[in-house]
């Protein structure tokens, strides 16, 4: 089956020239550290992809952390990849879709294609005067709110996070689940919340071995359970939906409409997390979205614990059709005292998120606040 593809004029048209490009690495200390199976993390270490061309100023953000603790990238591999195997690809003459075609020789590295597929869009959306949504075709829509409450020290303090989102309206709530940190975790929140859209992340902590005791999960209706099995397991997952009544969510395994074809073949899950970083993309992830649509497959949209910039991002793309649950999509003041785009994200009376309306990502950057959290600044062209 054919997937539609928003495929408009704009891409195939030649780039142009770009006046300058950099990268900039970023700290921005978390309001209070993020715990997961995999890996704890006190600030958002992002590396940024910045194009000015013509008095317009692009933006795009890696979602690789430091660290290869969620993924096998990194900012460093990412910067690497960006700078040796991808910028060099870009001439004026070449369109954007002639391009994508040329990063198709470099393998994987999907985060690092993402940043720069996603700072060219910003520029082109920028170029005329367009947010990215109507770049990409879609008409703009408040999207779904969700939030991902990282490991807390006990079950009281998990509970009292997991109120106060309610509290603010989410429309659901994941919870980090891991060994040891899971069946009574659940169950307590589940007895105090009954009613909430409940699911639970465990970033790739069990085996298959653990069938038996994700099974004793079933009990709490959870909306789904995220990727309980290795981070590039399809297979096994299989087998373990199989004796779970909970639908399973991929998240790690899934690199491009390739592996979500493979995953819903073999009904490895039953929906699936879309994260533009890890597909390499916001036109991977369109793709995907569309795909999961067309096979019955809910999906939405996750979260790396983005600045404003990814965050802005993330909220266009869910413009497209096929994000139909809610994503990782949370206010800014959860993660971060000060960002550095503006305006931040916030949830309205029914918990939805605005699209921005600015053309590109529709945020400004603001350059005082990218200086204060600067660490590294090297310019590329
Ligand atoms: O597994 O979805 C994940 C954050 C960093 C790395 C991996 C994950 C996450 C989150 C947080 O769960 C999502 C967010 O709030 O942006
Ligand atoms: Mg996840």
């Amino acid at each position: 089956m054919k997937i539609s593809v928003p495929s408009p004029a704009w891409l195939d048209e030649p780039l142009g020239g770009i006046e300058k490009v950099e990268l900039l690495n970023v700290s921005l200390p978390f309001v209070a550290p993020f715990g997961t199976s995999v890996a704890t993390w006190n600030s958002k270490d992002a590396l940024l992809l910045r194009m000015e061309d013509k008095g317009l100023t692009a933006w795009g953000e890696c979602v690789a952390d430091p660290d290869p603790y969620y993924a096998g990238e990194t900012t460093g591999t990412a910067r690497h990849i960006i700078k040796d195997f991808l910028l060099p690809e870009l001439k004026p003459e070449l369109s954007l879709a002639g391009l994508l075609g040329r990063f198709r020789r470099v393998r994987g590295n999907e985060m690092a294609k993402a940043a720069l597929e996603n700072a060219l869009l910003d520029l082109i959306a920028k170029r005329r005067d367009q947010p990215l949504h109507e770049l990409l075709g879609f008409p703009a829509k408040r999207v779904m709110s969700g939030i991902s409450i990282g490991f807390q020290d006990d079950i009281p303090a998990l509970l009292a996070k997991v109120e106060e989102a309610a509290a603010s309206g989410y429309h659901r709530v994941k919870m980090k689940i891991g060994r040891g940190r899971d069946v009574e975790w659940v169950r307590a929140v589940r007895e105090r919340f009954p009613g909430i859209a409940l699911m639970a992340d465990a970033n790739g902590d069990y085996s298959l071995e653990d069938a038996g005791l994700l099974a004793r999960l079933d009990e709490f209706k959870l909306t789904m359970i995220e990727q309980p099995l290795s981070y590039h397991d399809i297979y096994q997952h299989s087998l373990l939906q199989a004796r779970l009544e909970t639908p399973l969510c991929l998240d790690e395994s899934i690199h491009g409409c390739d592996d979500a074809e493979a995953a819903i073949a073999l009904k490895s899950c039953r929906v699936i997390n879309i994260k533009q970083g890890r597909v390499g993309g916001l036109l991977e992830a369109v793709r995907m979205a569309g795909l999961c649509a067309a096979r019955g497959i809910p999906a939405w949209s996750g979260g790396m614990d983005e600045t404003g910039i990814g965050r802005a991002l993330n909220i266009q793309l869910q413009a497209a059709p096929g994000f139909t649950l809610p994503g990782d999509t949370s206010e800014t003041r959860r993660y971060f005292h000060e960002d550095i785009a503006e305006p931040p994200v916030v949830l309205d009376k029914e918990g939805f998120i605005a699209m921005p309306s600015g053309p590109g990502i529709g945020v400004k950057v603001i350059p005082e606040r990218v200086e204060k959290h600067l660490l590294a600044r090297e310019r590329i062209k």
